[in-house]
């Protein structure tokens, strides 16, 4: 794993907090965490991460969750985080196989909406939607995936306006190459294998006002260099991988997301939340562990990041979630963090 070049700044870590960049929970593994702040508490929906006895590989298999616990923490300044248990599980998703995935969450007129990606019984990835009455859930699926869904990673942002958005995909294991426009294109179990064509792009679309189906076609959220040209399939130190989320600051929309194999975060700022995002650098050096995932929240006007890594089990597919500082610079940049 190599060390960011392009930011020098480095975000000062709150050392008096002992629990900041500490596994936040030590019970159960978790990862992917997606961090809201609902009824003025923080809810955390990660992955669950457990030991299938299924080896590595580049397609994820070992990355085999059955279930999401829900969490809450009543202040992200004690550390404190309390287990809600199981919010939603494969067995209770009518259309599901395998592989419970990174999900998300967003609250809309009296229900909050858990987005989930799981393999349908054709081992292909969808993203489907269940609802629930309280943020810790449990949470009933709907019978069907989100239609016109694909892939990986739903990350659901609601602007100013009470429009909502949702940014998904992942390459590689997450199957986003296999989709051009809504149709299955090819079966590359990596990306395009166009290194000197743009890269695969992530996904974002418009949220119906019921939450639970896509308004209008699925874009792409482009990400352009400073000379306004699409990032490369060979610039695996900057391309979109997986991981995305949404978060806006002073105006701009900031879309961050994993580079994958280089396992780093980087971020693009764009003016709409559809984009186009111009590429602005990297924000948090490789964690312990091959992936990286993140969210990011206000918190009492400060920022701050979850994110995972494998602090306590040593095993990439057992993984812990942190919470960290998040700066944003003076000029628009979000300061590097050195996990
Ligand atoms: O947790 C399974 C997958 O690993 C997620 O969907 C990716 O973002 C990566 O963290």
């Amino acid at each position: 794993k190599k060390e960011a070049a392009d930011s020098p700044k480095v975000a000062a870590q709150d050392t008096g907090k002992k629990y900041l960049a500490e596994p936040l929970i030590r019970d159960i593994f978790t990862a992917d965490p997606s961090a809201h702040v609902f009824n003025g508490k923080i809810y955390i929906y990660p992955s669950h991460d457990i030991e299938a006895g299924i080896p590595q590989n580049d397609n994820g298999d070992h990355f085999a969750m059955n279930d999401y616990h829900i969490l809450s923490m009543d202040d992200v300044n004690d550390g404190k985080v309390t287990d809600h248990g199981v919010g939603l599980a494969v067995k209770d998703i009518p259309w599901a196989g395998r592989q419970l995935w990174a999900p998300d969450a967003a609250f809309k007129d009296g229900t909050y909406y858990l987005y989930f990606p799981v393999k349908d019984k054709q081992d292909i990835f969808k993203i489907g939607v269940a609802t629930s009455k309280t943020p810790e859930g449990p949470f009933k699926a709907e019978p069907q995936p989100i239609a016109g869904s694909y892939s990986i990673d739903p990350a659901v942002f609601t602007d100013d306006d009470g429009t909502s958005y949702m940014y998904f995909g992942g390459i590689w294991g997450g199957q986003l190459q296999r989709w051009k426009d809504g149709k299955k294109i090819n079966e590359s179990k990596t990306d395009l294998e166009k290194p000197d064509e743009a890269a695969i792009n992530c996904r974002v679309v418009k949220m119906s006002k019921d939450m639970k189906s896509f308004d209008g076609k699925v874009e792409d959220a482009v990400i352009l260099d400073k000379d306004g040209k699409p990032l490369l399939g060979k610039d695996h130190d900057r391309r979109f991988f997986e991981g995305s989320w949404m978060h806006k600051y002073n105006g701009k929309y900031y879309l961050t997301y994993s580079t994958g194999d280089t396992h780093f975060l980087c971020y693009a700022i764009g003016d709409k939340p559809m984009g186009p995002f111009t590429y602005g650098g990297k924000f948090m050096e490789p964690v312990e562990g091959w992936t990286t995932h993140h969210s990011i929240i206000e918190w009492k006007g400060k920022w701050y990041i979850f994110y995972h890594d494998t602090q306590l089990s040593g095993k990439t597919h057992l993984r812990n979630i942190k919470v960290t500082a998040l700066t944003h610079n003076a000029d628009g940049s979000i300061a590097l963090i050195k996990p």
